[in-house]
C-alpha cells in the first residue's frame, strides 16, 4: 500500500493501448481503468482537445486522476487508520495517505480539482479534498466497503459516506433518544456493581454504545416496516439488553440477583440469569410496533448463531409467508468468539442460500479487544476480528465505541444496507471492558497497562454529556437529573424486591406455542392414531408416480416410478423411502408444514430418496410432492456443514410447532460434528429453558462393513443423555412404523426432539416392506413382539433394536427356531416399559438376551443395563473398542455371523 499509485508509474505506450481498447469497448478494461479514462475524457471535453503537444492539458487530467487515486485510498484503506479505538493507539497498517505518494506534490495543495465532485463537493482545492476525506474516513467510523465487487453497492456507500455521513447532525429529539438510553446503560450497570458486588452479571460497562446503537436498529427497522427481530447475545451485556431494549423488568432481574428462586417451584433444571430468553412487543418513535426477540443461549460461543438464522427464517416463512424483509436477525458477537470460531464461518456461509437465507443479518461485536485474558493478538490472526465478513462481501463498521452519534450513524446505516441489499452487515463496536472478564476477576494480572488506560477513562456517558454540553444541546443539569432520577427508580425496585420478593415465573411460553402443552409421562404410555385415509394415500402415491408433461426422465427414473406406482397401486406394499413420502405428502396435505435439510437429502445419499426428479435435458427441477396441496416440501440440500446447518433446523424447528422439521445426516457418523448442538440445545432446552422443539434427526446407522466412519451414528450418546422424556430416540424397522412415527411428531399436543437411527441397507432389503393397510390405521409401536412363534413354547427371548433383527430373523428361519422369540424396541427413549412389560409377560420363564451388533461399550448396552435393573439380561456385543467398527469387510462378516449366532446360543 505504501506509494499507492499505479497512474504514476504506468507505462506510456502500454496506457495509451489501454485508451484505445476503452474507446472501442469500455467494458473491454476493468472498472478501474474506466474510471480513469472516464475521467481523462471529462478532463478532454471540459479543457478541449490538446493535441499531442498539449501537455498542460495532459498533465492537468492526470493529476485530476492522481487526485482519484487518493479518494480511492481512502475509501478503501481509511479505515485502516480510523481513530475508532478509545483506549489505545491503533497498530501501524503502513497505509500512506500522503498526496506525493499518488504523484501529487505540495504545489497542487492549492489548485482545484473537479474530481472533488465524486465525493460531493464542488470543485475544490486539493488541500480542501483532503480535509473532507481525512473527516469522513479517518474519523470514528472505518467504513470497510469498498472491497465489495458489486458496483451498485460502493456507489451506495460513496453516497452514504461521503454525503450523508459527512452531514450528519442528529436533531435534539435524536440527541436526547441516545443519551436516555446510554443513561439507562451506564447507570443500570454501576447500580449492579454497587448493590450486588462481586456477583457474576459480564458487565457491558466500556461497552454501553450497543444499547443505544440496539435501540437506534430495532427503531429503524420498525420504521423500514420490519415486523420482527430475533436477537442472539453471549454473556456480555445480557441483563442490559433484557431490561433496557427488551423490556424485562428491574424486578425481575433484582429477584434474580437476590436468588429467591424456590427449587420446589422451577420446572425443569433452569439456568443461570445472564443465558435466559425474553421477548416483547416494542412501540418505536416512527409509531409502528416490532416484536423482539432474544433467544435463550448457553455457554458455548456462538452455538446460538445458527438457531437464531434458522428461527428467523423459521418466522418468516410461516408467519411472514416468505417475505424476507419482515423478519431479521441480529446476532451480538463478542471479538474473540467471533475470530475464533468456526460456526460463525459456517453460519456467515449459509446467508446467501435458498434454503437458509433470512434476507442478511446484522452481525454487532461488542469488541472489548479482549477475550476472557487473551489479548486480540494471541486471538487471530486477521486484521480484524470481522475479517469473516469477507467470505460474502458484507460490509464492516467499524466504530468508536465512545462516540455514541457515530453508532447511532452505523447503526441506521446497517439497517438500511439490510432492507435495501438483503444481505450480511457486521458492526464492530470498538470498545473496552471495565472490569476483567467477570467482576471479580483481576485483569490486571495479564493486561496491566491497558487497565492502568481504563481506570483513568471516563465512561461513555460521561464522554457524551460532555460533547453535548460543549455544543449547547443540553444543559448540565439535565444530565445529572436524568442520571439521579434513573438511580432513584433502580433503588425504588431494589427496595419493592427485597420487601416482597417477586413469585417465581416460569419462562412464558412464546406465542406460537401456546396452543401447546407440556407432556406427561402418561403421554408416552401410548402413540396416538396417525392412520390416514385410502384417498390420501391414493392422491400421495399420484403424486409421486406423476411427471409433468413433457418431462423427460431419465431411465433409472422412468423405473422408480414404474416401481413407485407398482408399490402404491398394485402390490400395495410399501418400501422405506416410500413410506417417509407418504408420511410428508399427508402432512402436506393436512395443511402441516414439511421441511428437511441435509446434505443431499433431495436424492438421499443412498438413492432412494428422489423428492426431486431433474428433466434428463434441461436440469429443469420438480418435485412431486409439491402438487400434492397447497402446501409446498421444503427440502433443502445443505452446505457441507453438520453444526451450522443441524444448528439451523433446531432454531427452525424453535420457531414453528406447527412444521414437521428434519435435518439428516449424511452417515450418522458426522452428527458428532455438531455435538453441541446436541448436549446444549436438543438434550437440556426443555429442562433448561422452558422451550419445546420437535426437530427429527435422521441418523443412518448400523454395521454392514463399511469401517469406523460409516457405520456408528454413536447411539450411546444419545441414550446416555436421555432422561426425564427430554428426547425420543427410536430405530423403527418397518416403513409403516417409521411413517407413524414422523406423524407422531406433529399429531401429539406437545413437541419432543426425536433421534431416529434410521436404515441403510434396510433401505433396499426385500423383508423391510409394509403393507397399505398398516398406513390406513394403527399407530407408532414402540415395541415388536415376534410373531413368526407361539409364546408358550419360547424359552428365549432375544431383544434387540433396529437392524441387527433382520440378521437376527434370518438366523432364526434358518435355525427353524422355534423356542426363540425376537423382540425390538423400536423406541428406546422414553422407555417403553409398560409395552414391553405386556410383551415379556407372556414369555415369564424365557431365558433374557439382549443383542446389539456394536460393542460393548457402544450402543445400547449401558443403556439397557440402566433401565432394565431387576431384569436377568444376558448381553451379546462386539468386544468392547477403541473404533466403532472394523474397517475390512471380511472381518466385519465373520464378527456379525458370530454376534447373531451367539444370541441364540449364550
Ligand atoms: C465455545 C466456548 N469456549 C470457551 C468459552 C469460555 N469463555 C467464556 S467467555 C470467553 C471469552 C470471550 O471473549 P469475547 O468473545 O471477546 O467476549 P467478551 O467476554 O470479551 O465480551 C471464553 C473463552 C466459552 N464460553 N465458549
Amino acid at each position: 500500500m505504501d506509494n499507492y499509485s499505479y497512474i504514476s508509474n504506468a507505462d506510456v505506450g502500454y496506457l495509451d493501448q489501454l485508451y484505445q481498447n476503452y474507446k472501442k469497448d469500455p467494458s473491454s478494461v476493468d472498472a478501474t481503468w474506466q474510471k480513469f479514462f472516464e475521467g481523462y475524457d471529462f478532463n478532454q471535453q471540459r479543457y478541449g482537445e490538446g493535441g499531442n503537444g498539449s501537455t498542460a492539458v495532459d498533465s492537468l487530467s492526470i493529476k485530476e486522476t492522481q487526485v482519484r487515486n487518493l479518494i480511492f485510498t481512502y475509501r478503501s484503506f481509511g479505515h485502516l487508520t480510523s481513530k475508532t479505538n478509545p483506549v489505545r493507539e491503533r497498530r501501524n497498517h503502513h497505509v500512506n495517505f500522503d498526496h506525493k505518494s499518488v504523484g501529487l506534490t505540495d504545489a497542487d495543495l492549492d489548485t482545484e480539482f473537479d474530481v472533488a465532485s465524486e465525493i460531493g463537493m464542488p470543485k475544490s482545492s486539493l488541500r480542501k479534498i483532503i480535509e473532507r476525506l481525512k473527516a469522513i474516513y479517518l474519523g470514528p467510523i472505518g467504513f470497510e466497503y469498498n472491497f465489495i465487487r458489486n458496483d451498485a453497492i460502493r456507489a451506495w456507500f460513496f453516497q452514504k459516506c461521503e454525503k450523508e455521513y459527512f452531514e450528519y447532525n442528529p436533531d435534539k429529539e435524536e440527541k436526547k433518544r441516545i443519551l436516555t438510553k446510554l443513561n439507562e446503560a451506564v447507570v443500570f450497570e454501576n447500580f449492579l456493581h454497587t448493590k450486588f458486588l462481586g456477583q457474576k452479571r459480564f458487565s457491558l460497562e466500556g461497552g454501553e454504545n450497543t444499547i443505544p446503537g440496539l435501540q437506534t436498529i430495532i427503531n429503524k427497522a420498525a420504521e423500514l416496516d420490519v415486523k420482527e427481530v430475533v436477537i442472539g447475545m453471549a454473556h456480555r451485556g445480557r441483563l442490559n439488553v433484557l431490561t433496557n431494549i427488551l423490556g424485562k423488568t428491574y424486578e425481575q432481574i433484582f429477584t434474580e440477583f437476590e436468588g429467591n428462586v424456590s427449587p420446589e417451584q422451577t420446572m425443569g433444571d433452569g439456568d443461570v440469569k445472564y443465558h435466559l430468553g425474553y421477548s416483547s412487543h416494542i412501540n418505536t418513535p416512527s409509531g409502528k410496533k416490532i416484536y423482539v426477540k432474544l433467544t435463550p443461549n448457553p455457554s458455548h460461543l456462538e452455538a446460538v448463531d445458527p438457531l437464531v438464522i434458522g428461527y428467523t427464517r423459521g418466522q418468516i416463512d410461516d408467519e411472514y409467508k416468505g417475505d424476507l424483509s419482515k423478519g431479521m436477525a441480529i446476532l451480538i458477537h463478542g471479538d474473540a468468539a467471533l475470530a475464533g470460531q468456526g460456526l460463525v464461518y459456517e453460519v456467515v456461509q449459509m446467508s446467501g442460500l435458498p434454503g437458509y437465507t433470512t434476507g442478511g443479518t446484522i452481525h454487532f461485536v461488542i469488541n472489548n479487544q479482549v477475550g476472557f485474558t487473551t489479548d486480540y493478538d494471541d486471538a487471530r490472526t486477521s486484521i480484524y476480528c470481522t475479517d469473516i465478513a469477507k467470505i460474502v462481501d458484507a460490509p464492516v463498521l467499524h466504530v468508536n465505541g465512545d462516540d455514541a452519534e457515530a453508532v447511532s450513524f452505523a447503526a441506521n446505516l446497517a439497517v438500511e444496507y439490510r432492507v435495501k441489499f438483503g444481505q450480511d452487515i457486521f458492526i464492530d463496536l470498538l470498545c473496552y471492558r471495565r472490569h476483567g472478564h467477570n467482576e471479580s476477576d483481576e485483569p490486571k494480572f495479564t493486561q496491566p497497562k491497558l487497565y492502568n488506560i481504563i481506570a483513568k477513562h471516563p465512561n461513555p456517558r460521561e464522554i457524551y454529556v460532555k460533547k453535548l454540553i460543549e455544543r449547547g444541546d443540553v444543559d448540565a443539569a439535565l444530565a445529572d437529573e436524568m442520571d439521579k432520577n434513573f438511580r432513584n427508580q433502580l433503588q425504588d425496585r431494589l427496595n419493592e424486591v427485597k420487601q416482597k420478593p417477586l413469585p417465581y415465573k416460569p419462562q412464558k411460553m412464546e406465542e406460537e406455542w401456546e396452543q401447546m402443552r407440556w407432556a406427561t409421562p402418561e403421554d408416552f404410555d401410548k402413540s396416538p392414531d396417525t392412520g390416514i385415509k385410502e384417498s390420501v394415500i391414493e392422491k400421495v402415491g399420484k403424486a409421486l408416480t406423476t411427471i409433468p408433461e413433457g418431462f423427460k426422465a431419465l431411465k433409472q427414473i422412468e423405473k422408480l416410478l414404474k416401481d413407485r406406482q407398482t408399490a402404491f397401486f398394485e402390490e400395495k406394499v410399501l418400501g422405506w423411502a416410500e413410506a417417509e413420502l407418504l408420511a410428508y405428502g399427508s402432512l402436506l396435505a393436512e395443511k402441516t408444514p414439511v421441511r428437511m435439510s441435509g446434505q443431499d437429502v433431495k436424492r438421499g445419499t443412498f438413492s432412494h430418496r428422489h423428492a426431486y426428479f431433474f428433466d434428463a435435458n434441461t436440469n429443469e427441477p420438480f418435485c412431486g410432492l409439491n402438487t400434492v396441496g397447497t402446501e409446498k416440501f421444503h427440502i433443502f440440500n445443505s452446505l457441507l456443514s453438520e453444526f451450522g446447518v443441524l444448528g439451523f433446523e433446531y432454531g427452525y424447528a424453535m420457531s414453528s410447532p406447527r412444521a414437521l422439521v428434519l435435518w439428516e445426516a449424511q452417515f450418522g457418523d458426522f452428527v458428532n460434528g455438531a455435538q453441541v448442538i446436541i448436549d446444549q440445545f436438543l438434550s437440556s432446552a426443555e429442562s433448561k429453558w422452558q422451550r419445546m422443539n420437535g426437530l427429527v434427526m435422521l441418523l443412518p446407522h448400523g454395521y454392514e462393513g463399511q469401517g469406523p466412519e460409516h457405520s456408528s451414528c454413536r447411539p450411546e450418546r444419545f441414550l446416555q443423555l436421555a432422561a426425564e422424556y427430554n428426547f425420543v430416540v427410536a430405530d423403527p424397522t418397518t416403513p409403516a412404523n417409521f411413517f407413524h412415527l414422523l406423524r407422531r411428531q406433529v399429531s401429539w399436543p406437545f413437541r419432543k426432539p426425536c433421534v431416529v437411527f434410521s436404515p441403510k441397507s434396510l433401505l433396499r432389503h426385500p423383508a423391510v416392506i409394509s403393507p397399505l393397510k398398516d398406513f390406513t390405521s394403527g399407530t407408532f409401536q414402540e415395541v415388536l413382539d415376534d410373531a413368526s412363534v407361539s409364546a408358550k413354547e419360547v424359552k428365549r427371548v432375544i431383544l434387540c433394536t433396529g437392524k441387527i433383527y433382520y440378521d437376527l430373523a434370518e438366523v432364526q428361519q434358518k435355525r427353524k427356531s422355534k423356542d426363540t422369540a425376537v423382540v425390538r424396541m423400536e423406541q428406546l427413549h422414553p422407555f417403553p416399559e409398560k409395552q414391553l412389560k405386556a410383551v415379556l409377560k407372556k414369555y415369564k420363564d424365557a431365558k433374557l438376551v439382549w443383542a446389539q451388533e456394536e460393542p460393548a461399550n457402544m450402543g445400547a448396552q449401558s443403556y439397557i443395563q440402566r433401565m432394565m435393573p431387576k431384569y436377568d439380561l444376558e448381553f451379546v456385543s462386539r468386544k468392547a473398542s477403541a473404533s466403532p467398527a472394523t474397517g475390512y469387510l471380511k472381518v466385519h462378516k465373520v464378527e456379525q455371523e458370530k454376534l447373531v449366532n451367539k444370541a441364540f446360543e449364550i
